[in-house]
C-alpha cells in the first residue's frame, strides 16, 4: 500500500522560494506578491490517482495525475510553461519530473510524522523546502 497524502495542509515555512521563482523567470512585481503567500495544499488521493490543489489569495493551481503516467502539464498562472510531467513513487515519496524548457525541473513530496514537505526544483542550484502542517486530515 502506498502512502496516503489525502488532506488539507497549510504551509508554515518556506526557504529559498525567491530563488526558485527567479529560476523560472518570474518578474519582480509578481515575486514580491508571491513571496508573501501562505499556500494551502489540498490532496485528493485514490490509490495511485491524485489531484493536488494549491490555493492562495493571489492565484490557485491544480494538477491531476496517475502514478507512472506521463501527461502534458501547463503551469498556468505560474510560469505558464508546457512540461511533460511524470510522478512516481520512491518508497513513500512522491517524485515528479517536469521535462521541458527548464532543466532539472520537478518536485518531491514526503511526510515525516504530521508534517508534509515539498521540495521544488527548477535548476541544479535552486530548491525550496516547504514545511506544512496537516490541519484536516482524516
Ligand atoms: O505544486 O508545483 O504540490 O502541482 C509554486 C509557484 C504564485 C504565482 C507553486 C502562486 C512557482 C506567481 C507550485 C502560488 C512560482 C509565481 C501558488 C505548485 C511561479 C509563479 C498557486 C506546485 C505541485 C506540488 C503540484
Amino acid at each position: 500500500m502506498p502512502a496516503n497524502y489525502s488532506g488539507t495542509w497549510d504551509i508554515v515555512d518556506n526557504q529559498n522560494f525567491e530563488a526558485y521563482m527567479v529560476a523560472l523567470g518570474i518578474d519582480f512585481a509578481t515575486r514580491k506578491v508571491a513571496r508573501m503567500l501562505k499556500p494551502q495544499k489540498v490532496f485528493e488521493q485514490d490509490g495511485d490517482s491524485f489531484i493536488i490543489k494549491t490555493f492562495t489569495t493571489f492565484r490557485n493551481y491544480s494538477c491531476s495525475f496517475k502514478i507512472g503516467e506521463e501527461f502534458e502539464e501547463i503551469t498556468k498562472g505560474l510560469d505558464n510553461r508546457k512540461c511533460q510531467t511524470t510522478v512516481n513513487w520512491d518508497n513513500d515519496k512522491l517524485v515528479c519530473v517536469q521535462k521541458g524548457e527548464k532543466k532539472n525541473r520537478g518536485w518531491t513530496h514526503w511526510m515525516e510524522g504530521d508534517t508534509l514537505y515539498l521540495r521544488l526544483k527548477a535548476a541544479v542550484h535552486y530548491t525550496v523546502g516547504c514545511l506544512c502542517q496537516n490541519i484536516a486530515a482524516d
